[in-house]
């Protein structure tokens, strides 16, 4: 009997260690030297030692593939484009999880998760379809399954159809063990991946009595070496947070990660020109209605915006980088569309719009803004000149200049823009403060004195340029009449013998 229950012991503690071995997960996260697959065509390959099939899909390490590490699946997006698991994974399914994105800034479609316990013969679905953002913003897909057993998965499209590149990036795909030990539940990071604007204060909880939460905010897997989780992190640059959390009695939870991506405003001097021969450039852009649909860059050299098929109101603005136009006088703007198909009235349009709060970045439907007419294309497929757009009016500060592109469903436009070009004269800011003249009174009414120390030619502009009124002048005091001129602020030009030109405004009543 003694020796038996020390038999017992001994198996017991075999079988706990045999457990504890097993106990744990599979992940796929496509770092292994033969986990390559360059070609979207239907083909085997093993991961983390289980053998796939990967249908219009591969294994992707471009810029445009969202990945941790160097690789990632890239699923086109096709009606077949699936990954299947083809042998099964022992010891059950607790959970399943991964993060996806979109690739580069492709247009989504839907897709969902499937389990099966019978080698593929049927299958089920877990948890919701899934689609991904029309954002850079990674998401995580997290279900529990809790099966026993030898368990497969497989990710494809939920609704199969479509031949167009729709592109989704997968990466740690991680399929925990179904055990009888409990593990402890997956931390929930608050507030979660996304873009910010502005710093964040982030909580990390888990429904788990006496866990303990350990973070890592380097990108490695954290681990009880790690930072133990002690109140509200601030966090105000780009940061991946990861947590797990450990419990007595329990197996550790797995890891819940958020990616955090602070987004600056970008700015430029003058002249601003964007042709889009690689890029978008210094142009922002926000889908602020229609989560699939956005302004891109599709290849073409220009900018894109259509939302075709997309079966939401799309509100997407492409903005400028911000000027500041206290430097420069008589702005204007100048640049290219062309349109295609859709109606346009008074809901449905592409119109210009700047304005004098947004801060570059964020929800531009949350700031005022003030339309700039411009010509538009009087034919389908036709690229036509906006005409020269006068910015001169425009607030002598800070300034953002974007496009609102708003359509209905059923009314999607496909709006493309192009030769982009902003223009004003520079004006240095003690040029404005100019010191070598004075000009009195300001505000003046019928007349204004310009008292120089050299001679100069004079030249008084309105705000769009134009010079309403020219002389020479010498030194000491000149008297200007002004009753004639309309009411409003002029600005003065004083150009020196040496070349050098100075500005200083007046107000005239
Ligand atoms: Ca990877
Ligand atoms: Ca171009
Ligand atoms: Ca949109």
């Amino acid at each position: 009997m003694k020796n038996f229950t020390h038999l017992k012991k001994i198996l017991l503690l075999l079988a706990l260690t045999f457990a504890f071995s097993l106990q744990g997960q599979y992940l796929v996260n496509f770092e292994g030297e033969d986990e390559i697959k360059p070609a979207y065509a239907s083909g085997t390959v093993n991961l983390s030692g289980l053998d796939w099939d990967m249908t219009e899909a591969l294994i992707g390490n471009l810029e445009a593939d969202f990945k941790f590490g160097e690789r990632s699946a890239r699923l086109r997006g096709y009606a077949t484009s699936s990954m299947t698991m083809l042998q099964s994974k022992p010891n059950g399914l607790g959970e399943i999880s991964f993060y996806y994105r979109r690739y580069g800034t492709d247009a989504q479609v839907d897709w969902k998760v499937e389990y099966s316990i019978n080698q593929g013969t049927s299958w089920v679905q877990v948890g919701d379809d899934f689609t991904a953002p029309a954002s850079d913003e990674v998401q995580q897909f997290v279900a529990a399954v809790n099966v026993d057993g030898n368990v497969s998965i497989r990710i494809k499209r939920a609704i199969e159809d479509g031949t167009a590149n729709r592109r989704l990036n997968i990466d740690d795909i991680l399929l925990t063990d179904f055990g009888d030990t409990p593990t402890v539940a997956i931390p929930v990071i608050m507030p979660g991946t996304g873009t910010y604007f502005n710093p964040i204060t982030v909580e990390i909880t888990t429904t788990t009595e006496d866990a303990t939460i350990y973070y890592t905010t380097d990108g490695d897997d954290p681990d009880q070496s790690s930072t133990v989780y002690a109140g509200a992190i601030a966090i105000s640059s780009n940061t991946t947070l990861k947590a797990k959390a450990y419990a007595p009695d329990h197996n550790p939870s797995i890891i819940a990660t958020a990616v955090y991506t602070f987004v600056e405003p970008s700015f430029t001097d003058l002249p601003y020109s964007e042709s889009f021969d690689d890029g978008l450039g210094k142009c922002y852009v926000h889908s602020v209605s229609g989560d699939t649909k956005t302004w891109l860059w599709n290849n073409n050299e220009w900018a894109q915006m259509n939302g075709h098929n997309s079966g939401d109101v799309e509100i997407d603005w492409l903005i400028l980088p911000g000027i500041d136009f206290g430097n420069y006088l008589f702005g204007t703007m100048i640049f290219e569309s062309w349109y295609r198909f859709g109606e346009d009235d008074d809901e449905n349009y592409l119109k210009l719009y700047y304005s004098l709060n947004y801060p570059g970045v964020g929800n531009p439907a949350d700031y005022d803004w003030t339309e700039l007419p411009f010509t538009q294309p009087t034919a389908e497929e036709t690229w036509a000149s906006s005409g020269t757009i006068d910015l001169s009016n425009v607030s002598r500060e800070q300034v953002f200049i974007g496009f609102k592109y708003q359509y209905n469903p059923g009314t999607y436009r496909w709006w493309q823009i192009d030769e982009l070009f902003v223009n004003g004269e520079p004006v240095g800011l003690n040029q404005l403060d100019a010191t070598s003249f004075n000009v009195y009174p300001n505000p003046a009414k019928d007349v204004v004195y310009v008292e120089t120390k050299v001679s100069a030619e004079l030249s008084v502009l309105d705000m769009a340029g134009r010079i309403v009124h020219h002389e020479k002048i010498g030194s000491g005091s000149t008297r200007i009449g002004v009753s004639h001129v309309q009411a409003g602020t002029y600005i003065l030009r004083l150009e020196l013998q040496s070349g050098e030109i100075q500005y200083s405004r007046v107000q005239i009543k």
